[in-house]
């Protein structure tokens, strides 16, 4: 038998070491699985011809091919990654450039204090510029060591660990410097601005009744 309540008792993992638990944000439920969630088609693309855009407050607008952005530094990521659908996945392995890397091969205005990022299909997500300049944030390219699967955002995804994953856009085609902050996709739609998960900030105003275990009946590999 499997009621919706036993699914919910089974994804809760009361037993998880102290030095885990304190890793996972309140409200959130650890899984092994790696989800896929996103609004829209996967995209397809013919490789020679994607590009990245970076535009906005520069001094000059740059676009990158992915022969080059793959010739930038490569660094590694391992970092836990938080769903507001509320699962939770630790130790999960990035490769690719990081953005602060990208950063110093621009001419970014000192105005610039806000990014948009723009990705396939329709997609944006706002992150203010201080979030992205962490170490730990990539625009990657590599899961587990292999390239990103077409689900997972390939040929390159944004990945940013201290917020919510709605922030780590997929199939990432732009990258917008902004004097002003303005709201993404789903930040207009009623998710919050900034989207800690320490802090549980999930929505804008009132809280939307996101069933706890909707990720479960999510495809995920
Ligand atoms: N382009 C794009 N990126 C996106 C989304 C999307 O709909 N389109 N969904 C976001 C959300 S809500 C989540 S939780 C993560 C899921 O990433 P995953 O499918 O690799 O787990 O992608 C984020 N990036
Ligand atoms: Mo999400």
């Amino acid at each position: 038998m499997s009621t919706k309540a036993d699914r919910i008792k089974r994804m809760k993992s009361p037993e998880i070491p102290a030095e885990l638990a304190d890793r996972l944000p309140p409200g959130q439920v650890l899984t092994e699985r790696f989800p896929i969630l996103h609004e829209g088609e996967v995209p397809v693309y013919d490789i020679d011809a994607w590009n990245l855009k970076i535009f906005g407050e520069v001094d000059a607008e740059r676009v990158f091919t992915f022969e080059e952005i793959k010739s930038l530094p490569l660094t590694r990521v391992v970092c836990d990654i938080h769903c507001v659908t509320r699962w939770s996945k630790f130790d999960t392995v990035w490769e690719g450039v990081r953005f602060r890397d990208l950063l110093e091969l621009l001419k970014v205005k000192p105005e610039a204090k806000h990014v948009m990022i723009h990705a396939d299909n329709d997609y944006d997500t706002n992150v203010p510029l201080d979030d992205l300049i962490r170490d730990d944030v990539l625009l990657a390219y590599h899961y587990n060591g292999s390239p990103l699967t077409d689900k997972h955002g390939w040929p390159l995804r944004l990945v940013v660990p201290h917020l919510y994953f709605w922030k780590s856009a997929k199939w990432i085609r732009g990258i917008e410097f902004m004097k002003e902050d303005r709201p993404g996709f789903w930040e207009r739609n009623g998710f919050h601005n900034y989207a800690d998960p320490f802090k549980e900030m999930r929505f804008s105003g009132e809280a939307f009744d996101i069933p706890e275990d909707e990720w479960v009946r999510k495809e995920f590999d």
